[in-house]
């Protein structure tokens, strides 16, 4: 009689060695991980096995269906599958093969706003068309990405009824009308303006149009006058502003900058403000400390938010409520 024994069970596929990876704000860093079996490769004698026996990886997530990218996460060095390249297994090389090789993935935080989310799942996949049916959607264990947060969050915004916030939180009544810059960052050479007009019988103002500048890309919506207004004024060859539509809307539009700083402008459709815009602006690790306008200086300190575009500032108001802060001479300069 046999006895059936059991041998150590062995993994078989790709094999992550930090399961858990953390990236500074605009920081780098690796997954790492092994092949714990050769990958065959298809081919015939004819064929440059350089070109044909590689395979490129996914990056996938939980959460995200894009494979580019998770969020704001990207893998650094892309290939047309936007995962690490790997060499497979040939005749030629079949006896080098090891199991020792490291290979290593570089991912970055890409740009974006300093609120977003901060944790992520993702996983390398195998194309679904890739040769080898039982490698062709192969995916690895998840791994947790976590995102530092080394800044503070900037959020800014220009809301109907003269509700201005700046980038480091503090909200004031900007009843002033006219065209005024709203943000500013120099380093990247983006602005952005808004036109405020009289609105609610008079009572208060409200954004009727917004321009955001990059270098020469200009987006505009001006709904100011009797027909509006939607569209690039001017653009380089490359268009350095990404415009979109939020999903699901008609009167949401998501514009990025260069800098990654994304600016929500939300027409409105309630009866009182139908034609009039929310503007919120979303700054990202890299307009830190770059910043000026309405939106103030973006440096995590409320204090310093009302420098005047001539250097001089105003005091906080901070015991009365934001509605009767009145800071005209701060909102006047930034015409
Ligand atoms: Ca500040």
């Amino acid at each position: 009689m046999t006895y059936l024994n059991s041998s150590d069970t062995y993994f078989v596929g790709l094999k992550v060695h930090n399961n858990l990876v953390n990236i500074s704000k605009g920081g780098y860093a690796n997954i790492v991980f092994q092949l714990t079996a050769p990958i065959g490769c298809l081919y015939t004698d004819s064929v440059n096995i350089n070109n044909s026996c590689v395979v490129s990886l996914e990056m996938v997530s939980l959460s995200s269906p894009s494979k580019c990218d998770s969020g704001n996460i990207a893998v650094v060095t892309k290939t047309d599958h936007c995962g690490p390249a790997i060499n497979t297994t040939t005749k030629a090389n079949l006896h080098t093969w090891t199991s020792d090789t490291i290979y290593t993935v570089q991912l970055t935080n890409a740009d974006v706003n300093t609120g977003d989310r901060r944790e992520y799942k993702v996983a390398l996949k195998f194309p679904g068309n890739y040769q080898h049916r039982i490698w062709a959607n192969y995916r690895s264990s998840f791994i947790d990405i976590h995102i530092g947060d080394d800044k503070p969050r900037g959020f800014c915004y220009s809301r109907v009824n003269s509700q201005v916030r700046t980038a480091d939180g503090y909200c004031m009544n900007a009843n002033v009308v006219g065209d005024l810059i709203l943000y500013w960052n120099k380093k990247y050479d983006i602005m952005v303006q808004q036109r405020t007009t009289y609105c609610r019988n008079n009572q208060t103002t409200c954004v009727c149009a917004l321009a955001i500048r990059a270098g020469s890309n200009v987006f505009v919506i001006d709904l100011c006058k009797s027909f509006s207004y939607i569209d690039y004024l001017m653009c380089e060859d490359v268009q350095t502003l990404k415009v979109e539509l939020i999903e699901g809307t008609q009167n949401v539009y998501k514009i990025i900058t260069p800098s990654g700083a994304k600016v929500v402008a939300d027409i409105l459709q309630l009866p009182l403000y139908r034609g009039y815009m929310n503007i919120d602006i979303y700054l990202s690790a890299k307009d830190f400390e770059e910043g000026q306008g309405l939106c103030g200086t973006y440096n995590g300190d409320m204090t310093d938010d009302l420098i005047h575009q001539d250097g001089l500032s105003s005091d906080l108001q901070q015991t009365v409520d934001c509605f009767l802060r009145r800071h005209d001479s701060f909102i006047n300069s930034w015409r």
